[in-house]
C-alpha cells in the first residue's frame, strides 16, 4: 500500500538535492528508515530506491526502460543525446554489443600496455616541471590513451583543448550555471571534431584499423541494416573516449588514498596476491562519483508494497548502496582487503552501475576502468617519487562530479 512509503515533503526538492549532493538518498533513507521513499525533483514526482534489492529491481528490463529517463541536460553535456544508456530492448542490445564487443581480453591486454606508457611519457615531461595539477595534467594523459587505443588521431598541439572538453562534459553533470554550459560547448567542439573523422574514415581518407573503436563505430550498422548518422557514430565514439578520460577522477582519488593511508602504498609497491585489483575496487566503492542513476517505470508493479506507476522516474542510489551498512562492514573506512575473497553480485557493488553488461545497462567500460586504474597505481608507485606540498585535499560532497578543492597539486617529480 503506497500511502506508507515515505515521502520527502515540499513543493520541490531540488534545492535541497543540490545542498545536499551524494547523500541526499541516503539521508533520507537513513532517517525515514527505509530503501523507498518518494519526493518531487525537477517538478516531477520521482521514486528514491536504496541498496542491492533497489539495484535487483531496477535492473529488470521488463519493470524499467531508459527512453525518456536521462534529463537533456545530462544528454546534451555528459552522454550526448540518443546514444546507448538511452536505449532499450533489441536496439539497445544490438548497440550495447557493439560497446561490448570492443572490451576483448587482447584490447584490454593492449589498455594496460598503452597506459604504462602513457604515464612513461607523462613522467618524463612532469621531471621538469616546478609543480604538476595532477587531476589536470592525468586527464591528458588519459585522453591520449583514449584516442591511441581507440584509433583516434590525435595532435600532440591539440590534446590540452580535447582533454578539457571531455573533462568539462564531466564536469557538468551535476552542475547548474557556468559549469554546466561549459560542458555544453565543449560537447558540441568534440562532436563536431568527431564527425569529421568519422566523414575522413568512410571516405578512405582515414585508414582505421580494424580492431579499434574507430573503426567500430564508423562502420556499425543498425538493426535496420543502415549506418549510423556520422552524428550517432560521433556520439557513440565521444561515449568511448570521454569515459576514458573520466578514468582521471578515480586515480587522482587512489593518489589522495595512497597519501592518506601510507600502508597502503607499501602493499601496492609489492603488489602481493593481487593487491592492487583490491585497491581500485575500494577507490571505486569509497570515494564519491556517480551519485545516482535514472529508469522510467515500463510498466505497473508492486514493491516492498509500494506501488509503482507506469512512467514515473525512479532514481537509484548508487553512492548510498556502495555504502550501505546491510552490504558493507564499516562502509565508511577506506579497506582494500574487504575485497579478498569478496563474493560479489550484480547488484552489491555498483560503482558504474549494476545488473548484467551484455543485456542491460551495466557500463561497458567498467574493466577497461580497472585495468587502466590498475596499470596506473601500479606505475606510480613503483617507478615514481613525488610530494605533497601541503594543500586542502577535502572534497565537497555537494558538488557533482566532486573533486578535491586543490584538484592534488605534487611536485619534485622523479624516475625511482
Ligand atoms: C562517463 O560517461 O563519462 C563516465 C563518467 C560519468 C559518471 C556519472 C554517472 C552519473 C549518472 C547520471 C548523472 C545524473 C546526475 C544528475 C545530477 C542532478
Amino acid at each position: 500500500n503506497t500511502s506508507q512509503t515515505p515521502h520527502d515533503k515540499g513543493v520541490d526538492n531540488t534545492l535541497r538535492l543540490l545542498m545536499e549532493g551524494y547523500r541526499y538518498i541516503p539521508n533520507r533513507c537513513r532517517r525515514f528508515e527505509t530503501d523507498i521513499f518518494t519526493t518531487r525533483l525537477m517538478g516531477q514526482k520521482m521514486i528514491c530506491i536504496s541498496g542491492k534489492e533497489a539495484a535487483e529491481v531496477f535492473y529488470n528490463n521488463e519493470l524499467f526502460r531508459r527512453k525518456g529517463a536521462a534529463p537533456k541536460r545530462v544528454q546534451k553535456s555528459l552522454f550526448g543525446q540518443k546514444g546507448v544508456q538511452t536505449m532499450d530492448g533489441a536496439e539497445h542490445r544490438h548497440r550495447k554489443q557493439l560497446f561490448m564487443s570492443l572490451m576483448t581480453p587482447e584490447r584490454l591486454e593492449l589498455l594496460r600496455d598503452l597506459t604504462t606508457k602513457q604515464w612513461e611519457y607523462a613522467i618524463d615531461k612532469w621531471e621538469q616541471m616546478d609543480h604538476v595539477v595532477f587531476f589536470k595534467e592525468t586527464q591528458k594523459v588519459m585522453c591520449r590513451l583514449a584516442c591511441q587505443w581507440a584509433g583516434v588521431p590525435l595532435w600532440a598541439k591539440e590534446v590540452k583543448q580535447r582533454a578539457s572538453d571531455f573533462g568539462a562534459m564531466i564536469d557538468a553533470f551535476g552542475a547548474v550555471g557556468p559549469r554546466h554550459w561549459l560542458g555544453r560547448r565543449s560537447r558540441k567542439r568534440s562532436e563536431k571534431w568527431i564527425r569529421t573523422i568519422i566523414k575522413q574514415v568512410r571516405a578512405g581518407k582515414l585508414i582505421a584499423d580494424g580492431d579499434t573503436a574507430l573503426y567500430a563505430m564508423a562502420w556499425h550498422r543498425d538493426l535496420n541494416g543502415k549506418l549510423m548518422s556520422k552524428q550517432m557514430a560521433a556520439v557513440e565514439l565521444i561515449n568511448i573516449l570521454r569515459p576514458i578520460v573520466a578514468i582521471a577522477r578515480y586515480v587522482t582519488f587512489s593518489v589522495i588514498a595512497l597519501h592518506q593511508y601510507p600502508e597502503t602504498r607499501t602493499k601496492l609497491q609489492s603488489n602481493e596476491k593481487g593487491y592492487s585489483q583490491m585497491f581500485v575496487q575500494e577507490v571505486r566503492r569509497y570515494y564519491p562519483f556517480g551519485p545516482f542513476l535514472g529508469a522510467r517505470v515500463r510498466k505497473d508493479f508492486t514493491w516492498k508494497e509500494h506501488d509503482f506507476k507506469k512512467g514515473t522516474l525512479v532514481l537509484l542510489d548508487m553512492y548510498g548502496t556502495n555504502h550501505s551498512s546491510t552490504v558493507w562492514e564499516r562502509p565508511n573506512e577506506f579497506m582494500p582487503e574487504r575485497f579478498r575473497g569478496w563474493e560479489g553480485t550484480p547488484f552489491n557493488f555498483i560503482p558504474q552501475g549494476g545488473g548484467d553488461f551484455d543485456m542491460g545497462h551495466r557500463c561497458a567500460g567498467e574493466w577497461v576502468t580497472v585495468e587502466a586504474m590498475k596499470a596506473s597505481l601500479e606505475f606510480l608507485t613503483q617507478q615514481v617519487n613525488y610530494e605533497l606540498p601541503s594543500q586542502n585535499l577535502s572534497f565537497s560532497m555537494t558538488r557533482m562530479p566532486t573533486i578535491p578543492k586543490s584538484r592534488l597539486v605534487i611536485q619534485n617529480v622523479r624516475w625511482k
